[in-house]
């Protein structure tokens, strides 16, 4: 075989400057089809439309949009990987990736809102519940006529939710439900819960627990310094009377939540390479447009060095998400697979939004830039769905067989 027939090498020596203004270093556009791209495209610009331009103001104000419920609803945002007959979009999980990212793009708080009703709400009723259930809740969540929220968390328990002591009795014609969970995302304007809670014998289940239920409450918490545009709360079960047709019956233990976890900590491993890429689009373009000395602070070594470690750093977790994406596709993506991404994207953009602070000096303080409200969020997305460390302690027992949380 001549040289010239050989297996192409060396393309470009270079990528088109625009490249880096939405950072796709490594072509991965290529491995996209053009839905994947179209749906991009379409959550990028509902985000630039709706969210971008008013979401400083809700984080200054600890405000959460409620309308933007309906308008994710509107966009296919809850949902996506669930079947159409449900109302979900029927779409892959590179296409929730990518709306994942998008979305986190503009706020960690708004993923939230989305990831939750879709991973840990839509999800679990979807897997383990009824037909009947499917049909009563999927597409009134999935439209965003209901927002939802998921109680795995308790003040005594959150990295070892198996020690949870919200629990129901069977009563015959109905369950009693007591107890409370903590740090609830949605919670304070969620029309439905999905509830772990132990039945008598200590086994866990998930019930679906209505507003209105007698007993049931959802107050706020307040003073967070991060997802303020997110409305996080507690669910509290004081003698609730569930119906028995309330209880999920297609899965008991926790492997039914954590099940849940793996769905939306894969899409947390995407949105926060959203997150990570607007702090890093927001640093490059002000190194070049901020003058000292003379010149735009982007020709100084130091700060090449941050911008060209940022683009490193989203680039290998952009080839990770690619590759944990087909794997989900293929149904061979393991929970420690999950765990690594989520772990290292989730780290890398909270990075990312420290240097990117640093490189708008002063400027990177205020809300006329994204840089303090990403920063503030990611440190809630490096505690919830897992730790930063209890994901390291997952790798841990994958590698050696060893499990070290106890
Ligand atoms: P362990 O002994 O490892 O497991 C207990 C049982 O569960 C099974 N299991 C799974 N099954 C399916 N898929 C998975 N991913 C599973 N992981 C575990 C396991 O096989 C076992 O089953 P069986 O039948 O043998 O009993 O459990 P452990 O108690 O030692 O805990 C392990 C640990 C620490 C890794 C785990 O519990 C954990 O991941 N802790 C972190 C808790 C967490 O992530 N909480 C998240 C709360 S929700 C949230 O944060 C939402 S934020 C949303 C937003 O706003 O975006
Ligand atoms: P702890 O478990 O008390 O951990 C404290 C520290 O100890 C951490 O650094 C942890 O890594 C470390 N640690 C714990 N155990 C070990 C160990 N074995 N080895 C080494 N280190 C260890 N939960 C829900 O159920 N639903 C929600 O919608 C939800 N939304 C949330 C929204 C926000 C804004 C926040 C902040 C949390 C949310 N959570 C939710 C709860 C979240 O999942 C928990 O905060 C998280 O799992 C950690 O639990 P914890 O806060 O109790 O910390």
């Amino acid at each position: 075989m001549s040289a010239q027939t050989a297996t192409p090498g060396l393309g470009k020596k270079s990528l088109k400057q625009d490249t880096f203004e939405h950072p796709d270093f490594y072509q991965l556009d290529d491995l996209f089809t053009e839905e994947h791209k179209l749906i991009r495209s379409s959550i990028r610009d509902f985000v630039k439309r709706e969210i971008s331009p008013y979401i400083e103001d809700w984080a200054q104000r600890a405000h959460f949009p409620y309308e933007i419920v309906k308008k994710f609803g509107d966009i296919g945002a809850f949902g996506p990987t669930i079947l159409q007959e449900y109302g979900g979009g029927g779409l892959d999980y590179i296409s929730y990736g990518l709306i994942m990212q998008e979305i986190e793009r503009g706020d960690s708080g708004m993923r939230s809102t989305a990831s939750v009703q879709g991973s840990l709400v839509m999800y679990p009723i979807y897997k383990f519940g009824s037909e009947a259930q499917r049909k009563k809740y999927l597409p009134k969540l999935a439209s965003g006529e209901w927002l939802g929220c998921f109680g795995l968390t308790e003040p005594d328990h959150g990295s070892n939710p198996s020690g949870m002591v919200t629990n129901f009795k069977d009563m015959g014609d109905h369950y009693l439900l007591n107890g409370a969970k903590m740090w609830i995302s949605n919670s304070p304007r969620a029309d439905v819960a999905v509830v772990w809670a132990k039945n008598e014998t200590g086994r866990i289940h998930g019930l679906v627990v209505e507003r209105g239920m007698e007993g049931f409450t959802t107050p706020e918490t307040h003073g967070k310094w991060s997802l303020r545009a997110s409305a996080t709360g507690e669910l509290v079960f004081d003698n609730v009377k569930v119906p028995k047709e309330n209880l999920l019956p297609g899965k008991s233990g926790l492997g039914a939540p954590m099940m849940c976890l793996d769905s939306a900590r894969y899409g947390i491993a995407w949105g926060a390479i959203g997150a990570a890429m607007d702090c890093y689009e927001s640093a490059r373009r002000y190194a070049v447009e901020r003058i000292q000395f003379g010149k735009p602070i982007a020709s100084f070594q130091l700060v090449q060095k941050k911008l060209s470690e940022m683009l490193t750093e989203i680039t290998k977790a952009q080839l990770l998400n690619w590759r944990l994406g087909t794997l989900m596709n293929e149904g061979k993506a393991t929970t420690p697979q999950i765990s690594l991404a989520k772990r290292n994207n989730v780290h890398v953009a909270l990075e990312i939004a420290r240097e990117a602070r640093q490189i708008h000096g002063g400027m990177g303080i205020t809300g006329e830039y994204p840089l303090m409200r990403h920063m503030m969020n990611l440190e809630s997305v490096v505690t919830y769905e897992g730790t930063h460390d209890i994901h390291l302690l997952i790798l841990g027992n994958e590698i050696t067989g060893i499990p070290a949380f106890v």
